[in-house]
């Protein structure tokens, strides 16, 4: 088997042994209750998942099996050469759940190449929606496509014993992750170079590789690549690409299935696309003031006509984080490491010397500060990548890495069917008045 899969058997074994324990021994106890508030306003702050990859804190922000984003940029093997954290060790420590030597991160890079072929079918799938289709309804029809070769289903289909369910979702999940920078580069030459599409280069990392497939060859864009893959890659369970994933997954679909599900979940204005908005809306800014960077009263008045309209400001607020995203702050170091002066970059820090004031003022917004997508877009503008409806995609192949490990996990760990209970609001109503008694589980 392979080394990796050798690793993450044992780790799971472990970890079930002890969650077989506690469950004998804490079965019942309490850990929350739950508010009327809560089932009406989208379950904010009901513990009801448990996904081992990653921890979010209001404050401080996602750890990843306990480490920082700082930390991970210190901790975390680098390509030659490079200063930002390889995806890949983000990957291993997320699976397997130890810190990866620089030779464990060499073996996913080559497993991952070795993995990498794309069938023709996958792209003639592609090729058969219109080109004007949105670059994420093009990826979740190319994940679609590639689900005709899941292990998973065809296992299952031959009656696989569900002690192996963790090991088919593990290949899977290796194929899917080593494919999708392959079919997103595609989509994206597809798209917006005419068709003029690159080959992979079987000597570059994943992230590297796939800027080169996109066309972008500047090293400082591969390592942008490298940091943005690693800290899209995982919010803990409870934002929509993860819990549907995970959701669909507890079906029993394949992770191709249940990833192309938490695709489509990414694509919404509120979660992933929320990048394309943050650089549609700063563009517009600039178009109607008609100046290159606008001075802060400029973007304070930009503000307030955008709520005034009944709008949302794009790349701030979090249903979950009360402070200012790491992922924002790495990104902004990034920014005045490469491209101090670069008066994209410059305008998104203006914006976020005023925004957090004016939705304070608000009195309603529980938080004000940057989330992931106020920054990316202004980054990937200043290496000549402008074509914003992509930017989610490249969101998505990041958030893959979360996701499915936090799959193989649901597999290994045998979770169950999903299936929470719904009310309507007369029983609700029955409740208050007294005519029923409030059900307990
Ligand atoms: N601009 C204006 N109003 C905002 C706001 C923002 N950026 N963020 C929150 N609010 C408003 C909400 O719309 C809500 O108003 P109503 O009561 O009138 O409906 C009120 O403040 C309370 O909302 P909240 O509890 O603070 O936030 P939620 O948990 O409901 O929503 C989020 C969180 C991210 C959807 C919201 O902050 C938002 O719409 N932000 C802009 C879109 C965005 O950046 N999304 C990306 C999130 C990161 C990701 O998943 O990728």
């Amino acid at each position: 088997m392979e080394e990796i899969k050798d690793r993450f058997k044992v780790k799971a074994e472990e970890l079930g042994a002890e969650i077989k324990e506690i469950l004998k021994t804490h079965g019942k106890k309490k850990i929350g209750e739950v508010t009327l508030s809560q089932i009406y306003q989208g379950m904010r702050g009901i513990t009801g998942l448990v996904t081992e990859t990653s921890l979010l804190d209001a404050n401080e922000g996602i750890r990843f099996r306990g480490y920082s984003i700082p930390e991970l940029q210190k901790d975390l093997p680098k390509a030659k050469g490079g200063s930002e954290p390889l995806p890949e060790g983000l990957f291993y420590l997320m699976l397997v759940g130890d810190m990866p030597t620089e030779a464990d991160v060499n073996m996913l890079t080559a497993n991952w190449q070795r993995r990498s072929h794309v069938p023709n079918y996958v792209f003639d799938t592609i090729e058969a929606l219109p080109v004007s289709a949105h670059p994420m309804t093009q990826f979740v029809v190319g994940i679609m496509a590639l689900q005709t070769g899941s292990q998973f289903a065809k296992k299952y289909a031959e009656g696989m014993n569900k002690k192996d369910y963790w090991s088919a979702t593990f290949d899977d999940t290796m194929d899917l992750i080593a494919r999708l920078p392959r079919i997103a580069a595609y989509i994206y030459r597809r798209k917006y170079k005419n068709g003029d599409h690159i080959q992979p280069n079987g000597l570059l990392d994943w992230a590297g590789n796939f800027a080169h497939m996109m066309g972008y060859n500047d090293e400082s864009f591969k390592e942008l690549m490298r940091l943005y893959m690693t800290i899209h890659a995982d919010h803990e369970g409870g934002n929509v690409s993860a819990h549907t994933t995970h959701l669909v997954g507890s079906a029993l679909s394949d992770p191709f299935l249940s990833l192309a599900a938490g695709m489509n979940g990414l694509a919404g204005p509120l979660h992933g696309l929320a990048n394309q908005e943050v650089i549609k809306w700063i563009f517009e800014m600039r178009k109607e003031l008609d100046v290159e960077l606008p001075t802060k009263k400029q973007v304070e008045t930009y503000v307030k006509k955008t709520l005034g309209e009944g709008k949302v400001v794009p790349g701030y607020g979090h249903a979950v984080l009360r402070k200012t995203d790491p992922r924002f702050s790495a990104q902004m170091e990034f920014g005045k490491k490469h491209m101090p002066n670069d008066p994209l970059v410059k305008t998104v820090w203006r914006i976020y010397e005023t925004v957090p004031d004016i939705l304070s003022s608000l009195g309603k917004v529980k938080n004000p500060w940057p989330n992931v997508d106020a920054h990316s877009g202004a980054l990937l503008v200043h290496y000549g990548m402008v074509e914003y409806e992509f930017y989610t995609v490249l969101f998505g192949v990041s958030r893959a890495l979360g996701v499915l490990a936090s799959l193989c996990w649901d597999r290994a760990l045998g979770f169950a069917l999903e299936r929470p209970k719904s009310v309507t609001t007369e029983l609700v109503k029955s409740w208050l008045d007294g005519k029923e008694e409030i059900w307990e589980g």
